[in-house]
């Protein structure tokens, strides 16, 4: 059953004479940067690509929320523990407004969990690292947050409707925390050497699999093609690595803390870095489920499941004995 709603085969992408005529007004419609909202019609492509993509996003920002968790009891002061606070609970927002939003394509948020439990969805592969000390919260704000900006600055122009409406709102809150990470590291940073070590040891770790949440290089990525000509995704794997990089270095720099890549350097030519690219069977392992804390992380996220069913089933029972009218509202 599971298989007919989500896509996870490659893509290739339909020439103009193999389409039907609602194909071909639909593509009209994409070309001339219309959105497209739930119920118009879609090629079931579409909408699985979709269902996959926000699924994932979604799924991501709920298991984001584990890895900073981990130090909301040990955050070093008041003010910080208040900020943390805030930032993992905006992410449950997100998660939430993105299961909405993959919602309206006809799949329920109890299927995507069910799938994500199963194995058969996946979430970002940067929260199957673990972290390990304080400057990893704000190396995770403002890589993590900052990588994930840059691919969701360019989703806010994404065709579907709802999720580029989610996007904008989620940006908004992304730059918070991206800010609030290097504020952190900025206070580490001018602190002891032993918190300008720490931060460096975050930012040692936190490099390449930072690098690794844009997805494969373009010629490994099997959807990219064909999500691109639906405008789905808007830029190439790659194109959006080399803008994060390109963004990142000088605030290192700022920061006084070295990327660990000797290769790194200004290509004059190009106008942008040219840089070493992460280890990709690394990356591959990890997605394949064998990180260093996958099996943490999905634990963590089934026992949750299974802790909160009473819950859930009260709130059921309890909508089902409210009178029609205020349930609507
Ligand atoms: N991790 O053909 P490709 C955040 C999979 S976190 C895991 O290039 P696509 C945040 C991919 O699914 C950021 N899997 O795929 C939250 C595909 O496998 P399947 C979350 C990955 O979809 C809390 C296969 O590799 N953001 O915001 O065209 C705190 C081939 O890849 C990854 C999003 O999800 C990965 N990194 O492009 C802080 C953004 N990369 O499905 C921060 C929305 C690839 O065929 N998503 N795969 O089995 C996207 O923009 C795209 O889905 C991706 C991948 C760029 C990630």
């Amino acid at each position: 059953m599971y298989a007919q709603v989500i896509d996870t085969g490659s893509d290739r992408v339909r020439a103009i004479g193999e389409m039907s005529e609602e194909e071909k007004t639909f593509m009209a419609r994409i070309e001339k940067g219309e959105k497209i909202e739930p119920k118009d019609w879609m090629p079931e492509g579409y909408r699985k690509t979709l269902i996959r993509q926000i699924g994932q996003h979604a799924h991501s920002e709920v298991v984001g929320q584990l890895p900073e968790g981990n130090w909301i009891t040990r955050a070093p002061t008041l003010e910080r523990k208040a900020i943390l606070l805030a930032k993992v609970q905006d992410e449950a927002g997100h998660g939430l407004y993105l299961y909405s939003a993959a919602e309206t394509l006809g799949i329920s948020r109890d299927e995507m969990t069910e799938l994500l439990h199963a194995g058969k969805m996946k979430y970002s592969s940067i929260f199957n690292y673990p972290t390990l000390n304080w400057a990893d919260i704000g190396a995770v704000g403002w890589l993590v947050d900052g990588a994930a900006i840059m691919n969701q600055v360019a989703l806010q122009r994404t065709s579907y409707g709802p999720y580029s409406r989610a996007m904008i709102r989620i940006c908004k809150e992304e730059s918070f925390h991206q800010r609030q990470g290097y504020d952190l590291l900025i206070k580490m940073c001018q602190g002891s050497p032993e918190q300008k070590a720490m931060a460096q040891d975050a930012m040692n770790r936190f490099w390449y699999p930072a690098l690794m949440m844009f997805g494969p290089s373009d010629k490994d990525s099997v959807h990219s093609e064909q999500s691109m000509a639906w405008k789905i995704k808007i830029n190439t794997n790659d194109e959006l690595r080399q803008k994060f990089v390109d963004q990142t270095v000088p605030q290192a720099e700022y920061l006084g803390l070295t990327i660990p890549d000797e290769n790194l350097v200004w290509n004059e030519e190009r106008g942008s870095y040219d840089f070493t690219q992460p280890d990709w069977n690394e990356f591959f392992d990890v997605i394949a489920g064998n990180g260093p804390c996958n099996k943490d992380r999905m634990a963590a996220r089934i026992n949750a499941w299974k802790d909160g069913e009473w819950f859930r089933e009260g709130l059921a029972a309890y909508a089902k004995k409210l009178p029609l009218r205020k349930q609507a509202v």
